[in-house]
């Protein structure tokens, strides 16, 4: 057998560059690069491998850990997890950097290759620089962190171990069932060690999307289902990105007339305008859908986790009807009492369509589904349109940039009051057009993922919209996007606070507190109103603040003009949410208080508790 002397690290990294995918005929790179930022326990081994095949796989210096995870994942929730980057930091505090980012990768089930620097194996330098030492268990490690937010998780503590660990971990990556974050926690002796790997280690491997068809009897039982129903809803979930079925679930709905609910990682499975897409669905859902779904007598759920802001935190969907859940999970598929059809959209959809022949919902749910829709879209029109005040509704930003927006452009988000608002009035134009975050709907996300989303769509226009708070959590990829030249345009909405917390907290009783900056403990004067144009300049992106919607209409155009990053920003009434449509969100009130408000509250809150109890 003929080997190759090489080590840890450099079998590591020749490895990824030998893995390709095929996507619509072509072979390309599985991995498109790798984010790396380094320190003790990666610069020496990982580096050098890398630096080895820097002209095949590139690497990317970013200036956060977290912050380049999340550019990673949001490049391949764009390219709907066919493509994917590699992550490496220093041992110790860089790879910590990097668990919530495995954890927003594990709730979205995106894949990403975690390749944290771990302490010596040897343990002879013991305690090294930066090692959490653990009293009770040698064999822990800050690493063990990455464990519960990783889908494959292992420490290779001899360079021979990649040869069963490397393929384990490709599987991970490229099941649709499995896929999420992989972490490879590599301590910084061994990625040094040499090994006579063999050299066929090494051939490349395509990796092709498994396709699982459903299960005949349990298909047969959905048709009988579905042909039982009157009163059907669609709920689309982010699989029917994942597995590419927004045609076949368009072809269904429409031969059908079905009506459709767009959940926050579904949207874009329909254009927004189209005759069945009744809006989103869920606690930040459009007033026409969530009156279908408590009135309807079936639910068809279509890769969806179901989520409690799908399921209006199982309050919201009427207790009577049937779900049937497609999904290509069985953890999913099961949910909420569902009636399970587990096998991939691409494949389920279509069988659905041809075997349904005559069934048809009845005509007059189909014309209320159609009234409701139309009516929506004009409460969609007033809250969106300029209202002509010096501090306009975030709903008023959205149409703005929504309006500034091209048919092939994408809108980014994450956190604050913004997905809310989003999800709501965003009018999605191009399937991949709205790129949301809300699994784990981490703030920080938004600007790095533009950077991430920018890298898979070179050619869209990448709308980062990003409230004060967010923005101040974690900004630094702004110079990383002007560094590599991958443009993004923010819209910064400086409600000066967590205004969506602090409306929470309203709802629930209780007085503004520690939210809003006004309602902090602050010296004398007040906390400082920050610059948000001037912070971004001194990061390298163009930038201006503008006054009202008139002005950031056109400061959006100059921003498209630009070549490089461009941050505009705007103060906005952090007091205001879209009213219309929506429905319950379980957020747990105290049981008793001083203050009579809470009290109120919690009597609502059970009110709608016992709601939800049907629905269990
Ligand atoms: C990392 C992280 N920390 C805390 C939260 C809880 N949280 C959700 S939204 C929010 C406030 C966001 O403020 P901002 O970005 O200004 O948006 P706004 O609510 O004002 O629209 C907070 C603290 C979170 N989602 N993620
Ligand atoms: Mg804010």
């Amino acid at each position: 057998m003929k080997t190759v002397r090489l080590t840890m690290a450099q079998a590591v990294i020749r490895y990824l560059t030998a893995q390709k995918v095929e996507i619509d005929g072509e072979l390309e790179p599985m991995f498109a690069g790798c984010w790396a930022i380094f320190g003790h326990g990666n610069v020496a081994g990982l580096g050098e491998a890398l630096y080895q095949v820097r002209d095949q796989l590139p690497t990317w210096r970013a200036h956060n850990e977290q912050a380049m995870s999340h550019a990673a994942i949001a490049y391949t929730k764009t390219l709907d997890r066919r493509r994917m980057m590699a992550c490496t930091a220093s041992a110790g505090p860089g790879s910590t950097n990097m668990v919530t980012a495995a954890a927003v990768a594990h709730v979205n089930r995106l894949p990403v290759l975690f390749l944290p620097g771990d302490t010596f194996a040897t343990r002879m330098p013991d305690p090294v620089l930066q090692q959490v030492e653990n009293f009770h268990d040698h064999t822990l490690t800050s690493n063990d962190c990455f464990r519960p937010v990783s889908r494959f998780f292992d420490r290779i503590t001899r360079p021979e171990q990649l040869l069963t660990s490397l393929p384990q971990a490709m599987r991970v990556l490229t099941d649709p069932v499995e896929c999420g974050p992989v972490t490879l926690a590599l301590p910084q002796d061994v990625q040094t060690m040499a090994f006579d790997y063999p050299e066929h280690f090494f051939d490349e491997r395509i990796h092709h999307p498994r396709r699982q068809a459903a299960d005949r009897d349990e298909l047969s039982r959905a048709i009988e289902l579905i042909s039982t129903a009157r009163k059907p809803l669609v709920v689309a979930g982010g699989g029917v990105h994942y597995a590419q079925a927004r045609e076949a679930l368009d072809a269904l709905v429409s031969r059908y007339q079905l009506p459709v609910g767009e959940t926050q990682a579904g949207k874009g499975a329909l254009p927004w305008d189209h005759a069945q897409n009744m809006g989103s669905i869920g606690v930040t859902g459009a007033e026409s859908t969530n009156t279908l779904a408590a009135e309807a007598d079936l639910i068809i759920a279509v890769g969806t986790r179901l989520g409690d802001f799908a399921s209006g935190s199982r309050a919201m969907i009427n207790p009577e009807a049937r779900i049937l859940s497609i999904n290509v999970a069985s953890f999913d598929a099961i949910k909420h009492k569902s009636q399970p059809l587990v096998g991939d959209a691409l494949l389920t959809l279509p069988e659905l369509e041809r075997c349904l022949s005559d069934w048809r919902p009845d005509s007059a749910w189909i014309d209320r589904a159609d009234e409701l829709r139309r009516q929506w879209h004009r409460s969609v029109d007033v809250a969106t349109t300029d209202r002509g005040t010096n501090l306009p509704t975030d709903a008023e930003v959205v149409g703005a940039v929504n309006r500034a927006a091209g048919e092939q452009d994408i809108v980014v988000c994450a956190a604050g009051g913004l997905p809310g608002e989003l999800q709501k009035l965003w009018r999605t134009r191009y399937a991949k057009g709205y790129h949301m975050e809300y699994g784990y709907s981490c703030m920080g996300y938004e600007l790095a993922g533009g950077v991430g989303t920018k890298m898979a769509k070179p050619d869209s226009e990448v709308f980062v919209m990003v409230g004060d708070g967010s923005y101040l959590m974690l900004n630094s990829e702004i110079a990383t996007s002007v560094m590599l030249g991958h443009k993004i345009i923010a819209v910064v909405l400086d409600n000066r606070g967590y205004g969506c917390i602090h409306r929470l907290q309203q709802m629930c009783g209780e007085p503004g507190f520690n939210n809003m900056l006004d309602d902090c403990l602050t010296v004398e004067g007040g906390a400082p109103k920050t610059d948000f144009a001037a912070h971004a300049a001194a990061l390298g992106a163009r930038s201006e603040k503008v006054g009202n919607i008139q002005e950031l209409e056109a400061a959006l155009e100059r921003a498209k003009a630009s070549s490089i990053s461009y941050v505009v920003t705007l103060d906005t009434d952090g007091l205001v949410d879209t009213e219309e449509g929506g429905s319950w969100w379980d957020v747990a009130v105290p049981e008793v208080s001083v203050r009579s408000e809470v009290e109120e509250a919690r009597r609502r809150y059970d009110e709608h508790k016992a709601r939800q109890g049907k629905n269990l």
